[in-house]
């Protein structure tokens, strides 16, 4: 018998496959549309203090390789989405879910973290320390004394299971720096990759999206060499208690049997979701469950991180 059941941190999922922060999970419907599907479990939008309405349209865009977004952090609130996990929290049988939030200043973050510490809810967060697309917003985990101190400030008061989703790092430099900040600290996981930021996307003549001239995340095909990448190099160099979510380029079972080759514990679809709606998943499984079976192996444990190198 195969199985793709995992755990991240006390919690167990039946499937390692779900959907990366963004796609498919702005609106409790598409959420429950992927909770319905054979994925394990979902992530919702990452939501802020207030709802936001996020950067003008055209704003994501399919391509040959992947796809290109600045969406801009549209969301409907982190309190919208806290209630929706809180709610299935509390129905037997339920999946175990991924609540995904931030704020647009350190002042903010904590605000909602505070809120969520307060509340009944005792499931996953993720942190995300990576949104490439508000204008005059840098990327947070690119900048490494204001990563360590929001953390710092963050575990003086939060105390459920926190991880937090990054940016690719390019640099082995960089990822032997990332790795020192975050082995720091209690976190449950690191998710590697959001998309690659600032790219520009041609038609023609033109970009192919509105905000930022046309500067946009990139997702798909394109990434996932890069997200391979930040998978391995932070399995190498993370503490054990610190799980790696592998997200980026993820299409087919193939690529999923990679990203748990590298070594990641749960494994994320974006781009290919958002083209080929939650069906994916059914499909993916069955493609992984294939690969799995043909190598003899019956859980993940079996081949996680034993990536082979030539020596
Ligand atoms: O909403 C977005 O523009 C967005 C976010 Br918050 C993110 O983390 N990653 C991304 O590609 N787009």
């Amino acid at each position: 018998m195969v199985s793709t059941a995992t755990q991240i941190g006390d919690f167990h999922f039946d499937n390692c496959l779900m959907n990366a922060a963004g796609v498919y999970c702005m609106t409790r419907e598409e959420l429950a549309e992927v909770d319905a599907s054979a994925a394990g479990s979902f992530v919702t939008k990452t939501g802020t203090l207030a709802a936001r309405a996020g950067n003008p349209e055209p704003r994501y865009v399919d391509t040959d390789l992947g796809s290109i977004n600045s969406m801009g952090l549209p969301n409907q609130g982190f309190q919208y989405y806290l209630e929706y996990v809180t709610e299935l929290q509390n129905q037997p049988g339920s999946k175990h879910h991924i609540l995904s939030l931030v704020g647009l200043s350190p002042d903010e973050t904590h605000t909602i973290l505070k809120t969520v510490q307060a509340s009944d809810y005792e499931g996953l967060v993720e942190l995300n320390l990576s949104c490439p697309n508000v204008p005059g917003k840098p990327q947070i985990a690119y900048d490494f004394e204001m990563t360590t101190e929001i953390l710092t400030e963050v575990f003086t008061y939060y105390t459920k299971p926190l991880g937090v989703k990054l940016p690719p790092y390019f640099d082995i430099v960089h990822f032997d720096q990332a790795a020192e900040v975050f082995n720091q600290f209690p976190l449950v996981f690191v998710n590697c990759i959001n998309s690659i930021g600032n790219g520009l996307v041609i038609d023609d003549e033109s970009v192919v999206i509105k905000p930022k001239q046309g500067f946009g995340g990139l997702g798909g095909d394109y990434v996932k060499p890069t997200a391979l990448a930040n998978v391995h190099a932070f399995y190498q160099r993370l503490k054990p208690s610190i799980q790696i979510i592998g997200t980026g380029g993820v299409r087919t079972g193939r690529d999923a049997f990679e990203h748990i080759l590298c070594g990641a514990s749960m494994v994320q679809i974006g781009t290919a979701l958002q083209q080929e709606g939650p069906a994916i998943f059914e499909r993916v499984t069955a493609e992984l469950q294939a690969i799995m079976a043909e190598k003899g192996y019956e859980t993940l444990e079996d081949f996680r991180g034993k990536l082979n190198y030539i020596d």
